[in-house]
């Protein structure tokens, strides 16, 4: 994986970039759209493609590794092979979803022991096993093992809870220098920055992690019940340390205000649940605010869903059928707002580049952080 900068932003620490991987170019900063048993849901592969004009998608070890699991992922080809999708793809490690949805969870030196949520089936996570579960999966971005700390545990749980997260580094980076070039083409391993909400800990987790010289660094623990400002704060402690010229990956965040400020910030990549698990519940994301397409307000305004938004849904059906749609419980107001939030999630982040290296980043931010928290 390659990495080069293209141009920063005066009086933030934005940038704007490329990387290079073997499935292809990736424009930073950029949004990943989720798509945890393989498939980003509600949107086809075309949708996601040539409509979203998605970059990089994201997947999720844990639910892989349960279902199809691996043999039938190996016997594939991998996971590109397997869902038709020719772009990046990167892959949680599975620490995360082990503890948001598996049940009799226990962190051990060894790993993570987990029963499955589809069969109480009991499984056994480890750094090493889970960069060659990623190696089969054939993502071109793997996730190391780590333990999210929690935003409201104690010093002292978040001290031991970090330390933990470092061993494991160690021996998944070991794993992953030993299986280079086993598998076919180039898959990079990203550490992650835990710390909580204790600078002197992120600081710790971060030079920990510069030194490591890994091709790309995360930042993990964020978004898990801290107030927005300590977030804010951390991902500039963080990024103090982790090198510049590499690219910057804040886990699971955010709304689009959120994701404004991480850029701001110096992150380069994101991923979230929000665009397409809100928009099946009917929150849409628009360049002007917020819209609940089941408010009864939208019942006879014929008017585009998005006048001007990014994506051909946008402007062919309106905010009066989109609404009769959702409260219809039709599939078709899922795959609608889906394809319209994830696009317009997409554009975010290619106006955040284009406003970069123009110059203006940090007062076209400024303006749209605000416009884009309205409630319409
Ligand atoms: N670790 C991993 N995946 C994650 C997170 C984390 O801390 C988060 C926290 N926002 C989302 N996804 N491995």
């Amino acid at each position: 994986m390659d990495f080069k900068i293209e141009a920063t932003a005066p009086h933030t620490n934005a940038r704007a970039g490329e990387i290079t991987t073997d499935h292809g170019k990736i424009p930073t900063p950029i949004f990943m759209p989720v798509g945890t048993v393989g498939s980003v849901k509600a949107v086809h592969m075309r949708e996601l493609r040539d409509d979203i004009d998605a970059k990089i998608i994201l997947g999720n070890t844990y639910h892989l590794y349960l279902r199809p699991g691996l043999d039938i992922l190996r016997n594939a080809g991998g996971l590109h092979k397997f869902n038709g999708w020719e772009r990046p793809i990167l892959t949680d490690s599975g620490g995360f979803q082990v503890f948001s949805l598996s049940s009799n969870r226990k962190l051990k030196e060894e790993g993570a022991w987990f029963r499955s949520h589809i069969d109480g089936s009991k499984h056994l996570f480890t750094p090493e096993g889970v960069v060659d579960i990623q190696r089969v999966i054939g993502a071109d971005i793997m996730m190391a093992l780590d333990e999210c700390t929690p935003g409201t545990a104690d010093l002292d749980y978040a001290k031991k809870s970090l330390a933990l997260t470092q061993r494991w580094l160690e021996r998944g980076w070991k794993r992953y220098k030993e299986t280079e070039g086993l598998y076919g083409y180039r898959q990079a391993y990203f550490p992650i920055v835990q710390g909580c909400v204790y600078p002197e800990l992120r600081r710790e987790a971060a030079k920990h992690i510069a030194d490591l010289g890994a091709e790309g660094n995360a930042i993990g623990g964020l978004a898990v019940g801290e107030p927005t400002e300590k977030m804010y704060e951390m991902i500039e402690v963080v990024n103090d340390i982790l090198p510049t010229d590499k690219p910057r990956y804040l886990m699971g965040v955010g709304t689009p205000a959120n994701i404004l400020e991480a850029i701001d910030r110096g992150v380069d990549m994101m991923d979230c649940v929000m665009p397409t698990r809100n928009g099946r519940n009917g929150m849409l994301f628009t360049r002007n605010g917020i819209m609940n397409m089941r408010n009864k307000k939208w019942a006879d305004d014929y008017s585009p869903l998005d006048e001007g938004g990014a994506a051909w849904v946008d402007e062919v059906y309106s905010k009066a059928y989109v609404r009769h749609l959702f409260v219809s419980q039709e599939l078709l107001a899922m795959q609608i707002a889906s394809v319209h939030n994830l696009a317009f999630y997409l554009w975010l982040v290619k106006e955040a580049r284009r406003h970069i290296i123009a110059g203006d980043f940090k007062s076209w931010k400024t303006e749209m952080v605000e416009r884009v928290t309205r409630r319409l």
